[in-house]
């Protein structure tokens, strides 16, 4: 049994397992602390084809984190950590989202406005100047890739391209073909129920007391997606029931570099944070695709 659990969010993405795996790795290794990576939630199709793809071992689950001292990484919302939190010891936190945390004691705290917690913590391995195992920078590399929508989005900076970079020499691959080719994996609605697709990435907040959930889809082709609007706002409705104020579903083109924007809910804030008018449930918003940068800022402040 591991001393120290690190750990990302719920409904994990690949920043949030990847993450968790290499830093994990980090502790053991240079802070010969006994840590082990876990994870909130089943992983998603994108993450199981990067594990896959460098034969690393999906993290057990931690399904209580009552008792267990913890570090989150790519994450720091209690709303959307592990179940059990408030009964956790928590001793640091390493993200790159906007902070919502308070703790009662003095924990190691380190946050920056980068493109991925991946991008942090390749940078730590970096500076301590060793070889870095080419499966740890192939996780590395596939979650900034993941995160920053293969440097397409408003998150992504130079250091996280820089960073990337380096990473993708040691894996030998070339990072934009990677990154299309994990995206990819993830990409595809086939098969997938619309309370899959609004579940897959969900995200849970609380503005001015209000609960509000936002759903991230990624696609390569709007209208493909477009095709299951209807059922997916149907789910949005029932999701709704669970006493939120306010559901948004981004379906995010990849390629046209924008989202369709689904809202149940409180309309009017959603109007107001965009300027634009919501028909037939949905939006379309130009250049946007990052929840965190896009999204998250102006629909808070329309609740202000
Ligand atoms: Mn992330």
């Amino acid at each position: 049994m591991a001393d120290i659990y690190v750990i990302g969010h719920k409904a994990p993405d690949t920043d949030s397992i990847c993450s968790a795996i290499a830093y994990a790795r980090f502790k053991r290794e240079f802070e010969g602390v006994n840590a082990e990576a876990t994870r909130a939630d089943e992983i998603n199709p994108e993450t199981k084809y990067v594990l896959n793809y460098f034969k690393v071992d999906v993290p057990p689950l931690l399904g209580d984190a009552k008792g267990k001292k913890l570090i989150l990484v790519d994450h720091n919302e209690f709303s959307q950590a592990v179940n059990g939190i408030e009964g956790a010891e928590i001793i640091e936190v390493l993200d790159h989202h906007k902070i919502d945390f308070k703790y009662p004691e003095p924990i190691l705290f380190h946050s920056e406005p980068v493109g991925a917690t991946a991008t942090l913590i390749a940078k730590k391995y970096f500076e301590k100047g060793t070889k870095i195992p080419r499966e740890i920078a192939g996780v590395l590399l596939a979650a900034i890739l993941s995160d920053t929508v293969v440097f397409k989005s408003a998150t992504c900076t130079p250091v996280d391209r820089e960073i990337a970079l380096k990473l993708a020499k040691i894996v030998q691959v070339d990072p934009e073909k990677f990154g299309v080719e994990i995206k990819k994996a993830k990409a595809s609605l086939k098969g997938k129920t619309a309370a899959d697709i609004l579940m897959a990435d969900f995200k849970d907040y609380e503005f001015k007391g209000v609960k509000v959930g936002i759903g991230q889809v990624e696609v390569f082709d709007l209208q493909e997606a477009l095709e299951m609007k209807k059922g997916i706002l149907r789910e949005m409705e029932k999701k709704r029931e669970e006493g939120y104020g306010l559901i948004l579903m981004m379906i995010t083109d990849i390629i046209k570099e924008g989202t369709e924007l689904l809202a149940v809910g409180k309309i009017d804030v959603v109007e107001k944070a965009f300027g634009k008018k919501v028909k037939d449930g949905s939006v379309y918003l130009e250049g946007v695709m990052s929840r965190k940068k896009q999204v998250v800022p102006p629909v808070e402040k329309a609740f202000g």
